[in-house]
């Protein structure tokens, strides 16, 4: 019997930085919820939705998820699109949520249970200079964190990616940015500092412990050759973005350089993106998220395809991806016979876990996903309304003489 839908409503709230939720509602009054987050261009999901999406799906069938996910990836003939696979990827983990919740299970079981006991978290080790962020990786080792990554602030530089002002936390930093801030950017003033900063992490923070680190696409692909190299002693996890891929093969000329294991993704929305990455098996890993990859459905495309290629599935992880996604990917990852690591930024907001409510558990550095039946996460609709949407942006970089480079 079809379970129709008969409501769509999109939610955009700022609790701490802005998140775009879909709730789909059937008949039978069964709701689920899902993120469609698209950092900078919030608005431009929700009209997606509001005005092309939701009206074609009233009426259709929660239950045939696989459809309705084909229907708006090959339907609306412009396909892909970080817009449309955000827009979609809300639908999507929506209809999982409601398809467990009718069956009774949580969505890992629906997918084929689980592969492991539990989830294993990067946590994000940050500073100013070298030592301050090493004293941050060892309060993290010293609560439970195996893996942690990397980042340090660039002497010369007025800014640096993934590294925290001193009192604000990393939500509100990327939350609140009614224009983009402009940073520079210097690779030479780079390489003087990242490859110290791994030396001294391994005399200090020992041999075991999984140590990675995002260069945030800033390097070119022979640039990122001789990074990678100069990190081998250092065995990292994985070495992130070191360059930009939209041409994949960029990467072969990076992998014939140096065995630095290589991760990519975080921004793809399709797996035509990295088809050529994995299946010559240029990279390692595969950070794409589902909220940017259409959803549940377009995540677990990618992982299969990746699984062929012994490439494993490293889930983007940043504040600007909802709870609700980081709960999708818990049921994925517990699941996926080649899950590698989760990306992870903490869950202690106050704010953020007034609108999100969900009873995911982190202990010793290791996640385990809901057992209740759907997603098992929650979406408080009047929390929302205290947290009005505010404009914000990513910052963009320029090299020091003015040139726009990759942010
Ligand atoms: C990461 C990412 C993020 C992105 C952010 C952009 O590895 O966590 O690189 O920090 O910059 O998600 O919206
Ligand atoms: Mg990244």
């Amino acid at each position: 019997m079809a379970v129709k839908i008969s409501q769509i409503q999109v939610f955009v709230c700022s609790p701490g930085r802005n998140f775009v939720t879909v709730k789909v509602t059937t008949e039978d009054g069964t709701t689920g919820i899902g993120d469609a987050t698209l950092n900078g261009r919030e608005m431009a999901v929700v009209s997606c939705l509001e005005q092309h999406i939701a009206p074609c799906l009233i009426g259709k069938d929660a239950q045939n998820i696989e459809d309705i996910w084909q229907y708006l990836y090959k339907g609306v003939y412009w396909r892909k699109g970080p817009v449309n696979m955000a827009a979609i990827a809300g639908i999507d983990m929506a209809l999982w949520d409601i398809k467990g919740k009718v069956a009774g299970l949580p969505v890992h079981q629906l997918l084929g249970g689980k592969s492991r006991t539990g989830v294993t978290l990067y946590a994000h080790g940050s500073g100013q200079c070298i030592d301050s962020t090493l004293s941050k990786a060892e309060h993290l080792i010293n609560q439970g964190f195996r893996a942690v990554r990397l980042q340090t602030a660039i002497p010369g530089l007025t800014a640096t990616y993934g590294v925290l002002g001193d009192k604000k936390d990393y939500f509100e930093l990327q939350g609140n940015r009614p224009l983009p801030p402009e940073e520079p950017w210097c690779t030479q003033k780079y390489f003087s500092v990242v490859v110290e900063l791994f030396r001294q992490a391994r005399k200090r923070l020992g041999e075991e412990v999984h140590l990675l680190h995002d260069v945030h696409s800033r390097l070119t692909p022979i640039e990122a050759a001789r990074l990678g190299k100069l990190l081998e002693p250092y065995h990292l996890y994985f070495l992130e973005d070191a360059a930009i891929a939209e041409n994949q093969n960029s990467y072969q000329l990076i992998r014939h350089h140096t065995t630095v294991p290589l991760a990519i993704g975080e921004t793809y929305n399709t797996l035509w993106e990295c088809k050529d990455l994995i299946q010559h098996q240029w990279i390692d890993f595969i950070r794409t998220a589902a909220t940017h990859a259409g959803g549940l459905t377009g995540l677990r495309k990618i992982t299969e395809f990746a699984n062929v290629f012994d490439v494993r599935i490293a889930p983007h992880g940043a504040p600007d991806l909802s709870p609700v996604c980081f709960a999708t990917h818990l049921h994925i990852n517990i699941w996926a016979p080649n899950f590698g690591i989760q990306e992870f930024v903490g869950l202690d907001n106050p704010q953020l876990n007034e609108v999100f409510t969900h009873d995911i558990r982190v202990e010793n550095g290791m996640a385990l996903p809901s057992d209740l039946p759907g997603l098992g996460i929650s979406f408080n609709e009047d929390a929302a309304k205290k947290y009005p949407y505010k404009r914000s942006y990513l910052p963009v970089s320029r090299l020091e003489d003015g040139t726009m480079w990759h942010w």
